[in-house]
């Protein structure tokens, strides 16, 4: 018998070929069960990617209209997908690399204009598909190819830059909640305006050889027993906090999303141009 979510994917070009332990892979099936248990039809549905292993999620195994872009621009693309096509969901999913270093400009601004996309970044703390360099995200003080000392940067709280920019819902979930991401990419994939997922993911490859988690299940362990939640959270110091994992919903909001307000504007323009 066949597996029923096999319907949502290019079968032709399966298995994947992301390597064993993965997060890609958890990832991938927690997207197919949001849009399974939301019953989108893909054919309404556009994924933006870019270049990296996370862009390998939607592109090339997703079965719907998907746009596989350059690095660190798939949201350029995505915006300009959402104005030309509003009635369409618009979904981004890319890694930490992508979406906050080179594209970090594109993805504060279209946070702070609301523009009505889902964007789920998979941080894996690294350069993951390009071996193992340096990202943002990566945590101070570990060793990567770019630096082979370790890391003299501080990693960016990219979920608190999404909430702090003005998206209308910001959220940070692991690998390891796998239900409670399915429950969170439902939430973004229902919202109007933009909608941020940060999912804390790995790769025992590139970074989990650096810092002594060598596989997928050592990688849950540690993330199960890292991560506290947003409410547990505000109590803590930043003592307290540091190396832990604060997952849950970070902020929900309600402003008015992007291609609305441009609608809105345009109709301004075109009486304006009537009565002049
Ligand atoms: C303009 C440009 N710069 C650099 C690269 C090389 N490159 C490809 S993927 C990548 C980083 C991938 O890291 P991330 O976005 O975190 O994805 P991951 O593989 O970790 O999922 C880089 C630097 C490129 N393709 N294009
Ligand atoms: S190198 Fe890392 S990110 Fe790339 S497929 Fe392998 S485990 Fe995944
Ligand atoms: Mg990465």
């Amino acid at each position: 018998m066949e597996h029923s979510l096999l319907r949502y994917l290019r079968r032709e070009i399966l298995p994947t070929t992301h390597c064993p332990g993965c997060g890609c892979g958890q990832v991938l099936n927690a997207f197919v069960n949001a849009i399974d248990e939301l019953q989108i039809d893909p054919k309404e549905m556009i994924a933006v990617t870019g270049i990296g292993r996370s862009s390998w999620i939607p592109s090339p195994y997703l079965k719907c209209d998907t746009l596989h872009t350059t690095h660190g621009r798939p949201v350029a693309f995505a915006t300009g997908v959402k104005v030309i096509r509003p009635q369409n969901r618009v979904v981004v999913i890319a890694g930490d690399g992508d979406l906050a270093a080179i594209g970090g400009n594109h993805l504060i601004h279209a946070a702070r204009r609301n523009v009505g996309l889902a964007v789920f970044l998979v941080n894996n703390y690294i350069y993951g598909m390009t071996g193992g360099q340096v990202s943002p995200t990566t945590p101070y003080g570990v060793p990567t190819t770019t630096t082979p000392y370790d890391n003299a940067e501080y990693p960016l709280n990219i979920a608190e830059l999404m909430a702090a920019a003005g998206a209308n819902y910001v959220a940070r979930w692991t690998t390891y909640h796998i239900r409670k991401l399915i429950a969170a990419m439902k939430e973004a994939l229902q919202k109007s305006g933009f909608a941020f997922i940060e999912i804390i993911s790995q790769c025992p490859v590139s970074y989990g050889r650096r810092v002594g988690l060598r596989d997928g299940v050592a990688f849950m362990e540690h993330f199960k027993e890292n991560s506290v939640s947003v409410n547990k959270a505000r109590n803590l110091s930043e003592k307290e906090l540091e190396g832990k994992i604060v997952v849950g919903k970070l902020i929900e909001r309600d402003r008015t999303e992007f291609t609305e307000s441009l609608r809105r504007v345009n109709r301004l323009a075109s009486q304006r141009r009537r009565t002049t």
